[in-house]
């Protein structure tokens, strides 16, 4: 440990921290802008700056370390006045449009703003001459208003491999984008979002489509229907104000409702028949000997990646659609069918807690119905942006069912919002199918929680299911060399492209923290428990289903509707 004075309080810490950690230790709150706590601390923005006594400069808290018998002052008139200083710099270059920004009053510069109470800028602007990047359908990056901080460099490197976007250039020059000044649509970018959730203005966000909700909810001749991911009901309330976690499925159908969607559905529906479909094919290749292990194919930005870095593993994917899109072939079918309306007239919704659902929802081979499946995605944030334009109290709103029968759903669907989900969701079933035997214990807690790689092996019959989890893309990137090498004898893999699985996705709230997973996941698995039925096998509307329309898992009517191919 060590012992240092700040703005008059002693302080131990632990070797090795900062000042900038022994501030925050005893409450002392000093404002930072490119400092994101374990992954981008590299004193760029100089607004986290001190005053540590004998020093000759003022020095960044964020990378300065804590040392023995040191005296820092965090609030002179030389730190404000350079703090001040720096921050104006910074919105010199910056298109400060902010009532027109998507990040309007959640923005960390605007908050820095206020916090230093700057009332003026006194340099002439210069914003980025690069225009905006808008070449993907799924993500919008704005060279204008991005603050140089490398965050989003960080979080697409460290935490995704992915390393789609670099800083380019030097000094005034500096922009930061895909390598050459490519666009984004080719680059290798994943579109996972990551980079959204940690960006702090409006220099990356999704590509909206709330006008064209809008404009389909108001066409009489539309008959709009919409359906939720797990994940969006854990989330949602975050934006009215509510803890992180808080389950709100209720009112989270409540508003749809009041929006006016003419039926509101559930992702956790075709999540359920994704386990029918893809436990069916995990036993077949068993049997067969097919390609192992099984990889599963839900998360769109995971399946961008194994196309782009591991095509020689496309063989091990599940061919089996996510059930986001599983859905989208089934509206304009068998509910069309059903409802006794033209599919021509259906306008298809999901809102998702993911930007790379756009992406997925845009692909050529997503038109099995005979139209594109799913029309728009809105995210999470999209969604309460409809929210609040619309006028509605989501507080106040009485919790509301879902319609049937896309409606119906367990908590085996729900879990796959959570990293682990779907492999718990399909332990559940398999072992039920192999053996015959009622599962006692359906809660397979070693797949559970935010740990990046999860192996467990589980008796299934005579059989040990060899089994691993990863969530976010450089462990996913682990568990693919160890197969490549031959490594690895697993049998089943789960990968969600998003730190924590789905809830954890671009599309979700900001802010995003590793402690707000946590309690997002909380809520999948309170949601879980309290559902009457937990086993997707058991779900009366996917038994139906089968009957009414499918046949079987893996038949005819389920490959032409419910599986797809991949592109190296
Ligand atoms: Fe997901 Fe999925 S769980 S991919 O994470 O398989 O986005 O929530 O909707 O499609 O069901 C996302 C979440 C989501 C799909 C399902």
């Amino acid at each position: 440990l060590v012992t240092l004075k700040i703005d008059n309080q002693e302080v131990q810490i632990e070797k090795g921290k900062t000042i900038l950690d022994a501030a925050n230790q005893i409450g002392i709150k000093i404002p930072t802008l490119c400092y994101l706590k374990d992954l981008n601390a590299i004193g760029a923005c100089r607004v986290c700056l001190v005053e540590v006594e004998g020093a000759r400069t003022l020095n960044a808290s964020c990378v300065t370390p804590a040392s023995e018998g040191m005296v820092v002052h965090t609030n002179t008139p030389r730190v404000q006045r350079a703090r001040r200083l720096n921050l104006e710099l910074l919105l010199g270059d910056h298109n400060y449009n902010c009532p027109a920004c998507v990040r309007n009053l959640n923005c960390e510069l605007q908050d820095a703003a206020q916090s230093l109470g700057i009332r003026e800028i006194r340099f002439e602007r210069h914003p980025s001459k690069h225009g905006q990047d808008t070449s993907t359908p799924a993500l919008v990056r704005d060279p204008e208003k991005c603050i140089l901080c490398r965050r989003c460099v960080s979080v697409c490197d460290k935490i995704q491999t992915v390393e789609a976007i670099v800083p380019l250039e030097r000094g005034m020059k500096t922009v930061i984008g895909p390598a050459f000044h490519d666009s984004m649509a080719d680059s290798v970018c994943i579109q996972c979002g990551q980079c959204v959730l940690v960006c702090p203005t409006g220099a990356l966000h999704e590509k909206e489509n709330i006008d064209e909700v809008w404009e389909a909810l108001g066409d009489p001749d539309k008959h709009v229907i919409v359906q939720t991911a797990p994940a969006i009901r854990v989330a949602i309330s975050e934006e009215f104000g509510s803890e992180p976690g808080k389950v709100s499925t209720g009112k989270l159908v409540a508003a749809l409702k009041r929006l006016g969607f003419d039926k509101v559905f559930d992702t956790d529906f075709t999540a359920d028949l994704t386990i029918m479909e893809e436990g069916t094919e995990f036993l077949t290749r068993l049997k067969e000997g097919g390609t192992l292990p099984l990889l599963t194919s839900c998360s769109p930005g995971w399946i961008n990646f194994i196309e782009t870095f591991y095509p020689e593993l496309l063989d091990n994917l599940s061919t089996c659609k996510s059930p986001q899109q599983m859905f989208g072939a089934l509206a304009k079918t068998y509910y069309a069918e059903k409802a006794g309306i033209d599919p021509a007239d259906i306008v298809s919704v999901s809102i998702m807690p993911c930007v790379a659902k756009k992406f997925e929802a845009q692909r050529p081979e997503m038109r099995d119905s005979g139209y594109q499946d799913v029309d728009y995605v809105l995210t999470t944030r999209e969604l309460a942006r409809l929210i609040k334009r619309s006028g509605i109290s989501f507080d106040q709103l009485a919790d509301e069912e879902y319609d049937d029968p896309l409606g119906i759903s367990t908590g085996a669907g729900l879990i796959f919002g959570a990293s682990g989900g779907v492999m718990e969701a399909a332990l559940r079933t398999v072992y039920e199918i192999v053996t015959g035997e009622t599962l006692e214990n359906i809660d397979f807690t070693a797949v559970r929680g935010l740990i990046g790689v999860k192996e467990a092996s589980v008796p299934v019959g005579d059989l040990e299911v060899k089994i691993a989890v990863a969530n976010g893309l450089s462990n996913a990137r682990f568990l693919m060399e160890k197969i490549k090498k031959g490594e690895a004898d697993y049998h089943f893999v789960e990968i969600m492209g998003c730190p924590g699985g789905c809830i954890g996705g671009g599309g979700q709230p900001i802010p995003t923290t590793m402690e707000i997973r946590e309690k997002r996941i909380a809520g999948i698995y309170e949601g879980d428990s309290a559902m009457s039925i937990r086993k997707s096998h058991e779900n009366p509307a996917v038994q139906t289903l089968y009957q009414e329309f499918l046949g079987k898992p893996l038949g005819e009517k389920s490959h032409h509707l419910l599986h797809t191919h991949y592109t190296p």
